[in-house]
């Protein structure tokens, strides 16, 4: 199964409003689109998509016909958080898209402060005045189900302000090199 994943926002995304110091949406209104991965999450040879907000994310299952629905609550992928990075990768060579989730910081309507800058004007606050959030890892039981194993995946406690990631593979060696390694 294919997988693929990239970034966007920042000041050119128009999704963003970088006028003045302005908070961004609650966590439970209109959210600002981050960044989407891109990956074929049940096997049915439709490639879905994973987007990633201020807010909750979605999962978007292609329907084959250039329609998609939104299944995050029956796929159990949502995260409230500030996402920003997403990558479909099967780190446990099971066949199925597994899923892991960047959060950046704790920043909504609630926690958001104006700070100064240097000349005295009223700014935006330094990412270091919020507390990073946790990031997460989905594992795709089959069939676009996942469930949540972060712990297991030894992520949990790791709090970053997380803006990007990268999944690396490994080459799988064939049945052959294997048992030569073995001897
Ligand atoms: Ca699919
Ligand atoms: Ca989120
Ligand atoms: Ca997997």
């Amino acid at each position: 199964m294919a997988a693929l994943a990239w970034s966007c926002g920042g000041a050119d995304d128009p999704a963003i409003d970088t006028a003045g110091p302005e908070p961004p949406p609650a966590a439970a209104g209109p959210a600002i689109f981050e960044e989407r991965a891109a990956g074929d999450v049940d096997g049915d040879g439709w490639v879905d998509l994973y987007v990633t907000n201020l807010g909750s994310n979605h999962l978007w299952r292609s329907r084959g016909n250039g329609r998609f629905e939104d299944v995050t609550a029956r796929a159990g992928v949502d995260d409230p958080g500030w996402s920003v990075p997403a990558l479909f990768f099967d780190p446990d060579g099971d066949g199925d898209l597994d899923l892991f989730v960047g959060n950046y910081l704790d920043f909504n309507r609630g926690t958001h402060t104006v700070c100064a800058a240097a000349v005295g004007d009223p700014d935006y606050c330094s990412p270091r005045s919020f507390a990073p959030q946790p990031d997460r890892f989905f594992r795709n039981l089959g069939k676009g189900r996942f469930e949540e194993a972060t712990e297991q995946a030894g992520l949990a406690g790791a709090d970053a302000y997380t803006l990007g990631a990268v999944a690396l593979a490994r080459p799988r060696r064939s049945r052959r090199r294997r048992r030569a390694a073995t001897r």
